[in-house]
């Protein structure tokens, strides 16, 4: 058994040895004042905190969470990049069947006008919806959805397209409220060395345990841990909002859902359909109507988080939601459908589809490679510049190589409960074939189901391609560091690309 899977058996005893075992039925406890709901998204994480089990992290705020709370084992979201995923999460829809599939396109046309963002509905059952926190990291106001909105007004997906009531602060007076706040310290930024820096308890790189997929070097162990003292800071926040709470004197009827945008941003994470891209935590926290903790290990996706907030504020569910309330007793979920599609400057179609086991993925376009050189990921990924040197020297065992071939697999199916970190692919091996064909006509009617009438396409040129060619002119010493693996600072130089701009 691999290092994750003993850990998750080991919390699984835990939990058993706490007498927790279902936390469906403690639903049935909660008030019949309608609760607030705080909503907090830390950006571009895996489960990778101390409670699911990762070792070198310390996360009391967040374990404290679990262990009255629910925490989510098989959690996925449908597209591990940042604005489809934001897309779907905030109408409860689909990113493909509203047409919000490709990444910061679409920015100007209207939303499906059968379909409402959910606190739409939410603000019709009585919520005040509230965005950021005056206290976190940048105040936590990421919206980031591939339809025309704003941050605060009204809605009606024709002339107003507000999405939420006022900013960063939760009071009584605001109660019922509904509150969603960002956390973007876990994000790839120019911030990650300086709270390393600061940190008193830095993660030690030697005690990282790397998955069998990347290559175990110092650079990249360093990191790892770097990102771990991210998720340190993130869980601090946490405690912080937690603490808000409590003094304001409305921590017993709030629910907090604690959850990740997409899969953590390294090889194989954020932009992929490998379980590193895909797989969020989620834990659910809320005294007045959780009586006691619970694993709860079924299979969820992220449209069903929203429509478990709506059910939970007794708001309207409609009918067009492709998720239900995880809060009921009939909630169940056969598959989690998902899909990667246009990134930057780099086109992909690629689908997957996992059932809590099997993992089906069929990339449509096998001719770009996981590697494809995407600009904004050469400033962010110093595991792929050292990794790409190793397979160059013939270093590089298969599994940690199919990253860098110059492409993909057309189908691959994976057994991810006997082979965690999907590291073979039994969809060429004949025993699996009828497996295979049932996975795949499966996958084949959620497309049909998922596919969006519309198909209009504008996207946003990324600037940073251009920053990445500038960068290469000008800096070529810094140029040759971030080769090397050392990240260099895309805000840094995209500030003064503009700058320099701005001069001639
Ligand atoms: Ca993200």
């Amino acid at each position: 058994m691999s290092w994750f899977g003993k850990i998750i058996v080991g919390f699984i005893k835990a939990f058993i040895f706490f007498g927790f075992c279902c936390g469906i039925e403690n639903v049935s406890a909660q008030t019949e004042q309608q609760p607030n709901i705080i909503w907090i998204m830390a950006e571009d994480i895996g489960p990778d905190i101390e409670c699911y089990g990762m070792p070198a992290v310390k996360t009391p705020e967040l374990n404290r969470l679990a262990e009255s709370g629910l925490l989510f084992t098989n959690a996925y979201c449908t597209n591990s990049i940042c604005s489809p995923s934001r897309s779907a999460m905030m109408t409860g829809v689909h990113q493909n069947k509203i047409n919000a599939q490709h990444h910061r396109s679409n920015r100007d046309v209207n939303l499906d006008q059968t379909v409402q963002p959910f606190t739409y509905h939410l603000r019709n059952a009585g919520y005040t919806c509230i965005l950021g926190h005056h206290a976190v990291m940048k105040k936590g106001r990421k919206i980031d959805v591939n339809y025309k909105h704003k941050a605060i007004g009204e809605w009606d997906g024709v002339n107003d397209f507000g999405l939420f009531d006022k900013f960063d602060r939760f009071n009584k007076d605001d109660q019922p409220f509904f509150n969603q706040i960002q956390l973007v310290v876990t994000h790839r930024g120019d911030w990650w060395d300086e709270v390393r820096q600061k940190s008193k308890y830095k993660v030690n790189p030697d005690s990282v345990i790397m998955p069998p997929y990347m290559a175990d070097d110092s650079i990249v162990r360093l990191d790892w841990a770097k990102y771990l003292d991210q998720l340190e800071y993130m869980d601090n926040e946490v405690g912080m909002i937690v603490q808000e709470l409590k003094e304001k004197g409305l921590y017993e009827n709030t629910v907090i859902i604690f959850i990740g945008d997409n899969g953590r941003c390294n090889i194989r994470g954020k932009g992929y359909l490998f379980d590193p891209g895909l797989h969020i935590p989620l834990i659910v926290h809320w005294p007045e109507g959780i009586a006691s903790g619970a694993l709860r290990e079924e299979l969820v996706s992220t449209t069903d988080i929203t429509a478990t907030i709506l059910d939970l504020a007794g708001a309207e569910m409609p009918k067009y939601l492709t998720g239900q309330s995880f809060m009921q007793d009939d909630f169940e979920r056969e598959y989690v459908y998902s899909a990667r599609d246009l990134w930057d400057e780099v086109k992909e179609q690629s689908r997957s589809l996992y059932d809590g086991q099997h993992k089906y993925i069929r990339n449509d376009m096998p001719e770009q490679p996981y590697d494809a050189t995407q600009a904004y990921l050469e400033f962010y990924r110093p595991a792929l510049h050292v990794m790409r040197k190793l397979k160059q020297a013939g270093q590089l065992n298969p599994v940690q190589a199919l990253f860098f071939e110059n492409d993909k697999p057309k189908e691959q199916l994976f057994d991810l409960k006997n082979d965690p970190h999907e590291q073979f692919n039994l969809a060429l091996q004949p025993h699996y074939e009828e497996l295979l064909v049932k996975m795949r006509k499966e996958l084949q009617k959620k497309e049909l189901e998922m596919t969006s009438a519309d198909d209009t396409f504008w996207p946003i040129q990324p600037k940073s391609v251009e920053t990445l060619k500038w960068v290469k002119a000008q800096y070529p010493l810094e140029y040759q560091e971030m080769l090397n693996g050392k990240e260099i600072g895309f805000q840094k130089y995209s500030k003064l690309y503009k700058q320099y701009n701005q001069k001639k």
